[in-house]
């Protein structure tokens, strides 16, 4: 759900109107909406890049993971691994255009660790593999636009930790 949303229904379930604090944050949710766009944007037209390039500091930090009897070995592997990466990326645009972590919770990460764990996939990989992504792809922003999609990169890394 978006701030407004949320905001909306919190206000609604005790027949009120938005108060001053709400109404502040939703100002500043509108305020910054054409930034964060134009950064869900440039991840988007970057996604390849910013993949192939954390996939491989990732490989490079923990060759454990693609060498024989590591979870992401051989071809195949690798591939899944590298489209779960992919899956994150997305889910950090999501986060950015509705200004709110919930969408990439509960796509991306409520039951992941038990899944994860069912796969045999060591989960601070994959953790790491999205703190390379947010050194790539925040490598490619100004520093306003890297501190406010560093957030959401963090956001990810923090809960597969
Ligand atoms: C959008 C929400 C979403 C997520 C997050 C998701 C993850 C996800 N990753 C999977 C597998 C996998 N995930 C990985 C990933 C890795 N292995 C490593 O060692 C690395 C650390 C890491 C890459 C960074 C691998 C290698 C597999 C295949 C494991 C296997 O089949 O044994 C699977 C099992 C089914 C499949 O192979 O597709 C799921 C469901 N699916 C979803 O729909």
């Amino acid at each position: 759900m978006s701030i407004v949303s949320k905001s909306i229904v919190n206000a609604d379930a005790e027949a009120r109107y938005l108060s001053p604090g709400e109404l502040d944050r939703i100002k500043s949710f509108v305020t910054s909406g054409q930034r964060r766009l134009q950064i869900a944007q440039m991840l988007t037209d970057n996604r390849e890049r910013i993949v192939k390039q954390a996939g491989d500091q990732l490989f490079q930090k923990r060759p454990d993971v693609v060498s024989p009897g590591g979870n992401a070995y051989g071809q195949e592997m690798t591939a899944t691994c590298l489209r779960d990466m992919d899956y994150y990326l997305r889910l950090v645009t999501y986060g950015i255009v509705a200004g709110d972590t919930t969408p990439i919770e509960e796509i991306g990460i409520v039951g992941v660790r038990e899944m994860y764990k069912s796969l045999g996939t060591p989960i601070d990989a994959v953790s790491e593999s999205v703190r390379a992504m947010k050194g790539v792809a925040t490598g490619m922003m100004s520093p306003e636009d890297a501190a406010e999609a560093g957030s959401y990169f963090d956001y990810v890394a923090g809960a597969l930790q």
